[in-house]
């Protein structure tokens, strides 16, 4: 091979991002993110479509992901965000929002978005349900109950999300009563789903208030989820420490 015909190693330096964390492999999908509900989503798509990857953690300390390295990619200051040096016309794209990102890789490999027009409308209905419902009501009951507004003496906020994430999970568990995945076939929808319901018990340890027995069809739908061994190792991405 002469040195003309040798592959052109892909150029990442346009994201001012890979100075503060550098592609080992600039080739791969680059993800910055942190085993959160939202982060994970995008580990467990990753490593359901075995599509090649390399995790940066971006901590939610102020530091890391509200510097101006990340917003640079993300300016909205939250992880996760990806770059994909193998965009849609072949140049790199960056992206964030797990939705968007899902979707983007769902389109970009054919995969977990069902075969149809008809498919992709409903798994795109149940991922949306996730974005605008389960994780800002969730995300908002975690908040008042175990973390920084579980001392606020006003008892109207918790009692607020307690009621939204009670709800919410009736519609799922409605949904779930006849089916595995809640669109059909396992997809981007579940993805963005399970580990928000996981994490009722591993992030709020919150299930005896909940009312859990209530939602016999979620219970078994979160361990059908977790039970996925790329949802196993998905779930760790990028670990912790
Ligand atoms: N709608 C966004 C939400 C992302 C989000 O809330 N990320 C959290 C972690 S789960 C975060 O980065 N929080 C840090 C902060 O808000 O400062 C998405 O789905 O990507």
């Amino acid at each position: 091979m002469t040195e003309h015909s040798l592959p052109r190693a892909t150029d990442l330096s346009q994201f001012p991002i890979t100075q503060r964390w550098p592609a080992q492999h600039p080739d791969r999908i680059q993800l910055y993110s942190f085993p959160t509900p939202n982060g994970v989503k995008i580990s467990i798509a990753l490593e359901e479509l075995g599509l090649p990857y390399e995790a940066h953690k971006v901590t939610l300390a102020e530091s890391d992901v509200k510097s101006p390295e990340f917003e640079s990619l993300n300016p909205n200051g939250k992880i996760p965000a990806i770059i994909d040096p193998g965009g849609p016309d072949g140049a790199p794209i960056g992206l964030f929002e797990s939705g968007a990102i899902l979707l983007y890789l769902a389109d970009k490999t054919g995969q977990l978005i069902g075969t149809t027009a008809r498919d992709r409308a409903v798994v795109t209905q149940w991922l949306m349900f996730q974005m605008g419902g389960v994780g800002p009501m969730f995300g908002q009951f975690g908040y008042f109950y175990a973390f920084g507004g579980k001392a606020i003496e006003d008892a109207r906020p918790l009692e607020r999300y307690l009621g939204e994430v009670r709800r919410l999970l009736g519609v799922l568990d409605g949904q779930l009563a006849d089916r595995d995945w809640i669109a059909g076939d396992f997809s981007i929808a579940d993805i963005a789903i399970g580990p928000w319901i996981r994490s009722l018990e591993t992030g709020y340890g919150a299930l005896k208030d909940i009312g859990w027995s209530d939602f016999p069809a979620v219970e078994a739908y979160r361990d059908r989820f977790v039970a996925r061994p790329a949802v196993q190792r998905g779930l760790n991405v990028p670990a912790r420490d």
